[in-house]
């Protein structure tokens, strides 16, 4: 098991936190001489400067840094709090992109792989009493068939690296998420798991708190206005609460969680009182049904890349909003920590997704998948133990880290596999299993199926609890010959009822790409009434199967991808612009939402 604690940083009389963020020295190293030259100890000999959180292809302006694929080096420096004497000290980076090994005063404290959960380094042994103290991480983003997401390395006639996704977005590489520096008392709380039955009017709240040592745990919940409403004593034990206050879609109730270790530690979260429950093909939150409306996201915005932005975030909500969504799916990776709070105060329900994207040998995979001509054997060799050990891994640090948000109440195992082959199958199966076991909500299983994971050969489905289906009738099959596109899209909805009755689905890709300054009559690909029309017949076929209980439209905004004939400046099927400007269709769709 994960050998840290990925509690979110927080301040308080017993813990406290403080953002290293802001201008960090940074230095490609695309010869890998760095760490033969020990700049984990002497620091970086020749760097510039660069912004933490961020992404670094987003901000030069020259194609080689741009498009950088190699070691990279970040170096900043911190000193202790003045009261740190007897304390433990932590580094917790909130996610360093796609792996990194990281340096205090030149010793290893922290390494890493997969770039989209946290990373914490124990510096307590290390850092100086008086500083500063050098931190030194080395960062490589590279892509290979062990990684998750997947894809390969090419070299050009130059010796240049360039990374070569399998999957459609931008490789953004750096320091994504805020940087903290944390300091506990010797015993700590290291974690804590809620859990919830409801009682009639009352809810039980069963909790567990893990510390690393034998001081007793009280716990205490308050409701919004802070009035404690239920105490116990004990590492595990149920919290009573009276007329409970369920935290429902679109309108959430928190409750602040506070688990106190005598007098050395405290921690306080807000938890929401939930369940979620499939029954009649539906899903059921808090005993009321819901019918899923939103989109596929990315973390992607102009000038940051990947590098999480409070302000970006507030911004993506109000659009939320605006449109009447009600859900998201963090394709293809779970984000920055903050998107799931502001989920749990705002009510949005997340479908949560591992970074498993690109498990399919193809570099325009959008193309293959999209039109259901891939088939490239990628379940078996000699790398699949690796990859499997690696997806394991994020599926572990993905539960662990977002276990508690209220808004999470689905898991996703990955995107777009290659899940014809039975070698897919018996790669999945423990993946799942894994996740099953350790979540103790129980919340449902899925993952994203495109084209070729037909409902007659895709051997995955049996895993899931609901499945999520990518499609692209319309755009990728039959772009532009509507009346075939729906015809062929019926044809598979009726085999999918056959294959697998009983079971929800939804939609969690569907959708063209639409440049915002076109405008046609009649409608053509690529135009604002394109993507209208489009949706409109994604609309009616979906109303017509009682089991489809959500769409999702891809994509929430435009985003950046790599370059290529079929990207125009990036992916443009976002319903928003890449700087979160309504496309025609938002008003489309925020009429069905309103209502739906
Ligand atoms: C999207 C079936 C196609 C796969 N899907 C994955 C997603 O990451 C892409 O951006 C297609 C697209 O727009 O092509």
């Amino acid at each position: 098991m994960i050998p840290y604690s990925l509690l979110y940083p927080i301040t308080n009389t017993k813990r406290s936190a403080v953002r290293l963020d802001g201008l960090w020295r940074f230095q490609f190293d695309p010869e890998s001489k760095g760490m033969g030259e020990k700049w984990q100890e002497h620091g970086l000999p020749d760097s510039i400067s660069m912004a933490v959180p961020g992404s670094f292809s987003e901000v030069f302006t020259e194609t080689e840094k741009r498009d950088y694929c190699g070691d990279f080096w970040y170096e900043t420096e911190f000193y202790l709090p003045s009261d740190h004497a007897g304390k433990k000290q932590y580094i917790r980076f909130g996610s360093v992109t796609n792996r990194c090994r990281v340096y205090c005063n030149g010793v290893l404290v922290a390494e890493h792989e997969g770039g989209f959960l946290p990373v914490v380094a124990d510096v307590t042994d290390v850092a100086a009493a008086d500083g500063p103290n050098r931190l030194v991480v080395w960062v490589n983003n590279e892509l290979n068939e062990t990684s998750m997401p997947c894809g390969a390395v090419k070299t050009t006639r130059t010796g240049r690296k360039i990374n070569a996704p399998y999957f459609d977005f931008f490789n953004f590489g750096g320091i994504h998420r805020s940087v903290w520096l944390v300091q506990t008392n010797l015993e700590a709380i290291q974690d804590y798991t809620v859990d919830y039955e409801l009682d009639g009017e009352d809810a039980l709240v069963h909790y567990q708190v893990v510390t690393n040592g034998e001081t007793t745990v009280s716990v205490a919940l308050r409701d919004a206005k802070g009035q404690i409403v239920a105490q116990a004593e004990g590492k595990e034990g149920t919290l009573k609460v009276e007329k409970a206050h369920l935290w429902k879609v679109r309108n959430a109730y928190l409750y602040t969680f506070t688990a106190t270790v005598g007098t050395v530690d405290e921690y306080s979260a807000k938890i929401g009182i939930r369940t979620v429950e499939i029954k009649d093909n539906q899903f059921w939150i808090s005993g009321e049904k819901v019918y899923l409306k939103g989109f596929g996201k990315h973390e992607d915005c102009d000038m940051l890349g990947k590098g999480f932005n409070y302000a970006v975030a507030k911004r993506d909500y109000e659009c939320l909003k605006w449109i009447h969504a009600n859900c998201f799916r963090t394709s293809h990776y779970p984000y920055a920590e903050e998107w799931y709070q502001m989920a749990d105060e705002e009510g949005f329900l997340i479908i949560d997704e591992v970074p498993a994207v690109g498990l399919m040998r193809s570099f325009t995979n959008y193309l293959a998948a999209g039109t259901g001509s891939s088939y490239t054997g990628f379940f078996r060799g000699d790398h699949v133990e690796k990859l499997q050990k690696h997806h394991l891994q994020a599926v572990e640090e993905m539960i662990l880290r977002d276990k508690n948000h209220p808004s999470v109440f689905a898991w996703s195992i990955f995107n777009e596999a290659e899940t014809t082959s039975p070698f897919a199958h018996d790669y999945f199966a423990p993946v799942f299993a894994r996740a099953r076991e350790l979540d103790i909500q129980h919340r449902p299983l899925t993952g994203a199926l495109e084209k070729s994971s037909g409902p007659d050969c895709c051997q995955v489905y049996p895993l899931m609890d609901f499945v999520c289906l990518n499609r692209y009738y319309g755009w990728y099959i039959h772009g532009g010959v509507m009346e075939d596109a729906e015809a062929e899209f019926l044809e598979e909805m009726d085999q999918w009822a056959i294959h697998y009755p009983g079971h929800p689905f939804i939609f969690t890709e569907y959708g063209t790409d639409t440049l915002p300054e076109m405008h046609r009559l009649p409608a053509s690909m690529w135009s604002q009434e394109y993507q209208d029309e489009y949706m409109e017949m994604y609309a009616k076929v979906f109303d017509r199967y009682p089991w489809v209980v959500g769409e999702l439209a891809w994509n929430f905004a435009d985003f950046q991808t790599g370059q290529g004939i079929m990207r125009v400046g990036g992916n443009r099927k976002g319903v928003f612009t890449r700087e979160r400007q309504p496309k025609q269709t938002a008003h489309l769709l925020r009429k069905r939402w309103e209502t739906k």
